[in-house]
C-alpha cells in the first residue's frame, strides 16, 4: 500500500497564464453572436465544438475523460488512493445570449490549468482529482438553471420533466441531447444521478459577477452561501382585436396585464424589507406582436432570489396574488402561473472555506468572506458533498453582458488558490 504523502507537500505553483488567456479567446470564438459577445446554448453546434475544445485540453492535461448521458464531462487524475472519494472542481461553458467569455469558463479552463500547475509542481494527489464541465448551467434553452448539476444531485422531478420538455422551437430535450451525441438509447435519466458522498469535496472557481472585490481591492472572494433562486412562468389571455376599432373600455389587454405584473414584481421585491431580495422580468413576449393588434396573449418569465428562502417565498406568494387581482381588474385570464424552480440556498462547508482561506494566506493574497447572489452549479453540488467557491474580481462587476472581463492576474490568482486548495483537500 502507498504511504500517504505527508499532509502539506509544499508546492511551487507555476502557471502558464498567457496560454490560459489565449484559451479564453479561442473558446469564446465558439459563439452564435458576434465578438465580443458570446452566445453558446446547450447542445447547439457551437456548444458541441466548445465541448470538444475543452475535452482536448483535458486530454492534454493527462486527465481521463468520460461523459454521462446528458453530457456532463468528467476529467479525472487518479490519486495514490483511487478507491477514496475524489475531490472535484468545475463549472460551465454555456453562455446566455449576448453575454461574456468568463462566466463559468474561468472555473473550467482555470480548473484544467490548476491540474497542470499541480502536475508541473510534482504534486501527487492522494485522493483523485476530477474536473467537471457541467452540461448546462444557464436556463436559456430548456428554462431550468443548473440542469446538469441539478440532475447529478438526484432530482427525480427533473429526470421525469426532461422526458417531455421542449425548447421554444418545440425540439424535445432528448432529441436535442441526441443531436449532440448524448442520451443514446436511454430515456431513463436517473443513470446520471450521483450518490451523496460521491466526492469528498467540491470547489468552484468563478468570477464574482458583482463589484465588491474590485471596489475593495481584494483578490479573492471566499463564498459562505449561495442565494436561493426561483423562476416563474406566467401567461395572460385576453380577446385581442384591432388596435383602432376596439375602444378602450371594451379591451382586456393581455400585454398591459403583463406590464402591470412586472411592476408588481418590482413593488413586492422592494417591499420585502431587505436589500437581499431581487426580482427580474427578463422575458416578456406579446402575441401576436403586431403594432396594430391588441395583445391577446402575454408570456412573462420572472426570476426572484434572496439569501432568505422564506422571505423569497413570501414575495412569490404576493406575485401570485397580484396576478389574480390583475385578472379581475383587467378581465383577462391567467392561463398559466407555474413555479419552474424554487430552490433553497446552499451553505459552503467550513472545511472547504478553511482550505481556501489557508491557500490565500500562503499565497499572500487578500481575501474576503462573502455570499454569492448569482447561483452556480455549486448550489447543487452542495447536496452531494462539502462544497465551496472561490471568486475572483471582474471588471465593474459586469456579467451576462459582452463587457464582462477578468484580468490575467486575477485569473492567475484564482487558479493558484484553486490548485493549492485542491492539493490540500486531496491530502485530507
Ligand atoms: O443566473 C445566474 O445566477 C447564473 O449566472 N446562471
Ligand atoms: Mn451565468
Ligand atoms: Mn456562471
Ligand atoms: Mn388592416
Amino acid at each position: 500500500i502507498h504511504e500517504p504523502p505527508h499532509s502539506s507537500q509544499s508546492i511551487s505553483l507555476s502557471l502558464d497564464s498567457h496560454a490560459l488567456h489565449n484559451q479564453f479567446d479561442e473558446l469564446s470564438a465558439f459563439s452564435d453572436s458576434p465578438h465580443p459577445s458570446v452566445t453558446r446554448v446547450l447542445y447547439t453546434d457551437k456548444d458541441v465544438l466548445a465541448r470538444r475544445y475543452v475535452k482536448n485540453l483535458m486530454e492534454i492535461a493527462g486527465l481521463s475523460v468520460r461523459e454521462d448521458a446528458i453530457g456532463n464531462i468528467f476529467g479525472r487524475w487518479d490519486g495514490l488512493e483511487p478507491e477514496l472519494a475524489a475531490v472535484a472542481t468545475g463549472s460551465h461553458i454555456d453562455a446566455i445570449p449576448y453575454s461574456g467569455k468568463y462566466d463559468g469558463v474561468v472555473g473550467v479552463l482555470g480548473a484544467i490549468e490548476a491540474i497542470n500547475v499541480l502536475k508541473r509542481s510534482g504534486f501527487k494527489p492522494r485522493r483523485s482529482l476530477e474536473v467537471i464541465l457541467f452540461t448546462s448551467e444557464e436556463p436559456t434553452r430548456f428554462g431550468i438553471g443548473c440542469l446538469g448539476s441539478r440532475l447529478l444531485s438526484g432530482s427525480e422531478n427533473l429526470a421525469s420533466a426532461l422526458k417531455t420538455t421542449t425548447d421554444s422551437q418545440n425540439i424535445s430535450f432528448l432529441d436535442a441531447a441526441r443531436s449532440a451525441g448524448y442520451a443514446k438509447d436511454i430515456d431513463d435519466l436517473s443513470s446520471v444521478f450521483l450518490k451523496k458522498g460521491a466526492y469528498s469535496a467540491f470547489v468552484e472557481l468563478h468570477i464574482e459577477q458583482g463589484p465588491i472585490l474590485e471596489d475593495e481591492g481584494i483578490s479573492i472572494g471566499i463564498v459562505t452561501a449561495i442565494a436561493a433562486p426561483a423562476s416563474l412562468k406566467v401567461e395572460f389571455e385576453g380577446n385581442g382585436g384591432h388596435a383602432g376599432a376596439v375602444l378602450m373600455p371594451n379591451r382586456n389587454d393581455a400585454g398591459l396585464a403583463a406590464a402591470e405584473l412586472a411592476l408588481a414584481v418590482e413593488k413586492h421585491v422592494l417591499e420585502s424589507g431587505s436589500i437581499d431580495t431581487v426580482g427580474t422580468v427578463g422575458i416578456l413576449e406579446l402575441h401576436p406582436g403586431a403594432i396594430n393588434s391588441i395583445p391577446s396573449k402575454s408570456h412573462i418569465e420572472i426570476d426572484t432570489r434572496d439569501i432568505d428562502e422564506e422571505r423569497r417565498n413570501r414575495v412569490i406568494e404576493k406575485i401570485h396574488q397580484s396576478a389574480i387581482k390583475i385578472t379581475k381588474t383587467r378581465g383577462v385570464k391567467l392561463s398559466e402561473f407555474s413555479i419552474i424552480n424554487q430552490d433553497p440556498p446552499a451553505l459552503s462547508s467550513e472545511a472547504v472555506i478553511k482550505a481556501v482561506e489557508t491557500a490565500t494566506r500562503e499565497l499572500n493574497l487578500t481575501s474576503k468572506l462573502m455570499i454569492s447572489r448569482a447561483y452556480h452549479d455549486s448550489l447543487f453540488m452542495a447536496r452531494l458533498s462539502p462544497t465551496g467557491m472561490i471568486f475572483i474580481p471582474c471588471y465593474k462587476g459586469y456579467s451576462h453582458k459582452p463587457e464582462e472581463f477578468a484580468s490575467i492576474q486575477d485569473v492567475a490568482n484564482g487558479v493558484k488558490v484553486l490548485a493549492s486548495t485542491l492539493a490540500k483537500l486531496s491530502l485530507q
